[in-house]
């Protein structure tokens, strides 16, 4: 490495930076408060810019290219409209703890706080929503600051980190030598290693657990612990439960590994929570789509929590044992003493509930017979999905948008490697899937990468589809179309009397829409024609291609735990007798002949509501 001092520009230094710390792709959007580190891109070819449509576009990719390899991405964009078109982004980042880093040009430093020109102050807009941020106001400290932005994103929890630098400050010039001594910042010392005592505590829950479950989080995948899971779950005979940002933690082929639990989780997952005596809380940080009502969740259990960050211990659940530290080494310490014990009641038990959960399923092995409540020659989104999966070899990174295709995402696509889904489960932002897809496949580009998205999410940023092709991005679109605000609809249909306001969407033809960017695309619109889409998309290897699925408009997703309910009492889809049994009911009393009308009925409990591919 160069340690000789050399005159740079404010804007060569960034770009310096960048290099030194292992950034390979920029996504950005120029203006003029950063058009000086503009200019110095084009000495560092190195570095290779990728022009989103949208600023927007280019945090969420900065995003999925971090979810994808653990190395932090990396956002450019000028003042004023720029950065403030970066603040989805950086919230969806921040609330899945995904390590970016955001450089924004600012309004030379004379002029901050005049109201100039694309001025905003983008460090205040973002301080809640960011690990940390900076406003530069010296050229000193720029290199400094570039170094200690990349450590604090990529160390401990990780996070979005800003960097926003004056236009004057990006022009002037002068000595630089990077800077080589460890990066130490007073009052952040991320920890390692579990206190003794502690572990020794939960070795000792563990011990006296009988019907014990582990529910793992997001944090098991970005600490690199996943051998250290599995092997914990098996030494110990201990079910996995996974959180949706969990996928990937533990192979979901794996024996003792039960899926997802929470609002669309397994109800056997749920049932297993609210009556296991101890859970095993890891990197994760108990959100309500995962306990539900807090005031009874996992109420028979006691609790051992391991985050890498001490103020999620006790936020929002009150524990037994807390242990703040890097998931792979507390893994490891548990490890070394942990004994093998049988659990087979437990299992049998949890086994009881599934059986009962794969009564109800509607997407079945071909020499099953079809459950009722799916429509003759229609298209489910669940199918979709699951079809995706088995024509995939289950092999692709998904990358989702957010609602109902989110969640049959994570039914029905079973993931065995970490950061195989990126999905936006904290923030839950509608518009993320298709620029993350291309931020993961810029950075994987061995990888299969599908896009899942929503007929209304894709459309919140569907314009990031010229940068894919732009930048010849092999990305694979499916479009789940429903031809609705599907996860709202089904609140509608639920909770508020089935009135679908503002819900239904008129879209435009989404084929001929991606042709007009010349990217090759298919309709599907029966099961049959699924494997033939797929196989046909699979085989282009070169740009984007997108596949419409039109799925029934009124699918539901099931279960479903209503919002602040218990986290076992869920909506579930009935099972094939009960379907028919109200079925019959229907019909008979729709040949009955007319009667007064009855007294209004008191409205129906959540829980018996339904009456789309349900009851
Ligand atoms: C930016 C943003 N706005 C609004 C919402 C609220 N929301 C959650 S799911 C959803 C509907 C999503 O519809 P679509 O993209 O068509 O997917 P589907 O549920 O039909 O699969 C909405 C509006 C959101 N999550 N994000």
């Amino acid at each position: 490495m160069n340690t000789e001092a050399v005159v740079l520009t404010g804007a060569e230094i960034v770009c310096e930076c960048l290099l030194r710390e292992g950034v390979d792709i920029v996504f950005g959007y120029p203006g003029g408060a950063i058009l000086p580190t503009y200019d110095a891109l084009t000495k560092y070819p190195q570095l290779h810019h990728v022009l989103t449509r949208h600023e927007q576009g280019a945090s969420h990719m900065a995003d999925g290219y971090a979810r994808a390899t653990g190395k932090v991405g990396v956002a450019m964009a000028t003042s004023g409209p720029g950065a403030t078109n970066l603040v989805t982004g950086i919230a969806t980042a921040m609330m899945d703890s995904s390590p970016i880093v955001c450089i924004t040009g600012q309004v030379p430093t004379g002029a901050i706080g005049t109201d100039a020109f694309q001025e905003t102050d983008v460090t205040g807009i973002t301080l809640p929503i960011t690990k940390h941020n900076y406003l530069v106001t010296s050229l000193d400290e720029l290199a400094e600051v570039m170094r200690e932005a990349f450590h604090i994103a990529r160390t401990g929890r990780p996070g979005p980190v800003l960097v926003d630098i004056p236009k004057d400050i990006q022009n002037q010039s002068t000595n630089f030598v990077y800077p080589t001594e460890p990066v130490t910042l007073p009052g952040y010392k991320p920890p390692r290693v579990g206190r003794a005592d502690q572990v020794d505590a939960a070795l000792k829950l563990i011990r006296e657990s009988r019907r014990p479950i582990i529910l793992a989080g997001h944090g098991i995948s970005m600490s690199n612990a996943n051998r250290e899971l599995a092997q914990l779950c098996e030494r110990a005979q201990i079910p996995v439960a996974l959180t949706l940002l969990g996928k990937g933690a533990i192979s979901e082929q794996h024996p003792m590994c039960l899926g997802m639990m929470g609002m669309h989780g397994g109800a056997e997952v749920n049932h297993a929570i609210q009556q296991a005596d101890l859970l095993i809380a890891l990197g994760m940080r108990f959100d309500d789509r995962v306990t539900g009502n807090l005031a009874t969740y996992a109420r028979n259990s006691r609790k051992i929590h391991v985050d890498i960050d001490p103020s999620e211990i006790n936020k929002n659940v009150n524990v037994d044992v807390g242990i703040v530290g890097d998931l792979g080494e507390v893994l490891r310490q548990l490890l070394d003493r942990v004994e093998r014990r049988p659990n087979d009641a437990w299992f049998d038990r949890i086994a009881e509930w599934r059986a009962d959960s794969e009564l109800r399923e509607i997407v079945r092995p071909a020499e099953a017979p079809q459950h009722p409540a799916v429509p003759e020659g229609k298209l489910l989104g669940a199918q979709v999905i699951r079809d995706l999966f088995e024509f995939t070899g289950g092999n692709a990174v998904t990358v989702t948008d957010v609602g109902q295709h989110q969640m049959w995402e994570a039914q029905y696509y079973q993931h065995e490697r970490p950061h195989s889904l990126i999905t936006s489960g904290g923030l839950g932002t509608m518009g993320f899937g298709l620029p993350a897809a291309i931020g993961a496949k810029m950075a994987r580009p061995d990888q299969e990468v599908w896009a899942i998205v929503g007929d209304g999410g894709f459309q919140m940023t569907s314009m990031e589809l010229a940068t894919a092709v732009q930048e010849q991005v092999n990305v694979h679109i499916a479009v789940i179309n429903n031809g609705f605000l599907g996860m709202v609809r089904q609140w509608q249909e639920f909770f508020y009397e089935e009135r679908y306001n503002q819900t239904p969407m008129v879209n435009p033809d989404f084929c001929k829409l991606a042709e007009a960017y010349g990217i090759p695309a298919t309709r599907v619109t029966e099961r049959g024609q699924i494997e033939e889409a797929v196989n046909e998309n699979r085989a282009r290897t070169a740009g984007p291609t997108l596949i419409d699925f039109v799925v029934e408009k009124e699918e539901i997703v099931f279960p479903m735990v209503p919002a602040g309910a218990d986290l076992d009492d869920m909506i579930r889809r009935p099972t094939p007798e009960e379907f028919e049994r109200k079925r019959r009911e229907r019909a008979a009393a729709a040949e009955a002949p007319e009667e007064p009308a009855p007294e209004p009925e008191a409205p129906a409990a959540a829980a018996t509501v339904g009456t789309r591919f349900g009851v």
